[in-house]
């Protein structure tokens, strides 16, 4: 039988703490082959169906991609729609990212469609994580909630005052910032900047109180700049801009080579 600490599925939990600055892509184009060529250099991949393209089909697609390149795959899931999370673990994904989870009963609600009794109330279908680990049913479901990793979004006033009251949440492994919201509602609409100092207060507030609470530190990183820093301070991981940038970037890198 497969050891679990040998299957890609668990390597994400095993790989991610203590500062360890993994990088993930950020996907919202829906090309598989995009998936997996991204996996080929990230640690692992994010697929978003909250502001990208995906559904349940191109997400098995793209786990698949993903898996095939040895890397462990994350699904943001659209706002609300937790019966999603449960979903794409079915489909094989390492971890589930819940955008705007602003109170307790938010990450309560999360969790339980996250983790199986007794912590919470998954239901029962695990084919293709079966398939990938070759692990027993009985292994899966004592394991499975440890490898199964679930993120909270902070990005609302909100989420930042119940801060504490979500991390403290069984279940919930750790937290996700999405600096973009957090700027627009710090600034009540004023603005969308991801590098304003009151985000990048935020931040500091929220990775000091992921170690306080031993849970994951994770946020949206729309420059290698800024990326850097947070690895420094401790981020466990962080998504390095999205598809959409990287062939934009490339694409208008080259042409410039050209025409300069
Ligand atoms: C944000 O910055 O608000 C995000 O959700 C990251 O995509
Ligand atoms: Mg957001």
């Amino acid at each position: 039988m497969t050891s679990p600490t040998s299957h890609t599925l668990a390597s994400l939990a095993q790989n991610m703490g203590g500062g360890s600055g993994l990088l993930t892509a950020w996907c919202g184009m829906t090309d598989p082959i995009m998936a997996g060529l991204l996996a080929r250099e990230f640690d692992t991949v994010t697929l978003d169906m909250q502001h990208g393209c995906y559904d349940i089909a191109s997400i098995t697609n793209s786990v698949a991609h993903v898996a095939a390149a040895g890397k462990p795959a994350i699904v943001r899931i659209p706002v609300g729609q937790f019966a999603i999370a449960s979903r794409v673990l079915d489909l094989g994904a390492s971890a589930v990212i819940a955008p705007m989870i602003n109170s307790v009963e938010d990450a309560k609600a999360f969790a339980s469609f996250m983790k199986y009794p007794p912590i919470g109330e998954r239901s029962w279908g695990p084919a293709i994580p079966l398939t990938m680990t070759g692990m027993a049913m009985g292994d899966y479901l004592k394991q499975a909630n440890k490898f199964s990793i679930s993120l909270a979004m902070i990005e609302t006033r909100a989420a930042i005052d119940a801060l504490d009251g979500i991390l403290s949440v069984d279940g919930i492994d750790g937290v996700f910032v999405g600096p973009s919201d957090t700027s627009i509602a710090l600034s009540n609409g004023a603005h969308v900047d991801a590098s304003h100092p009151d985000v990048t207060k935020t931040l500091d507030h929220v990775v000091a109180r992921c170690k306080a609470h031993k849970k994951f530190a994770c946020c949206f990183s729309p420059t290698p700049a800024v990326a850097n820093d947070w690895i420094k301070k401790g981020y466990d991981l962080l998504a390095l801009g999205t598809d959409f940038m990287q062939v934009r970037n490339g694409a208008r890198a080259m042409i410039e080579q050209v025409r300069k």
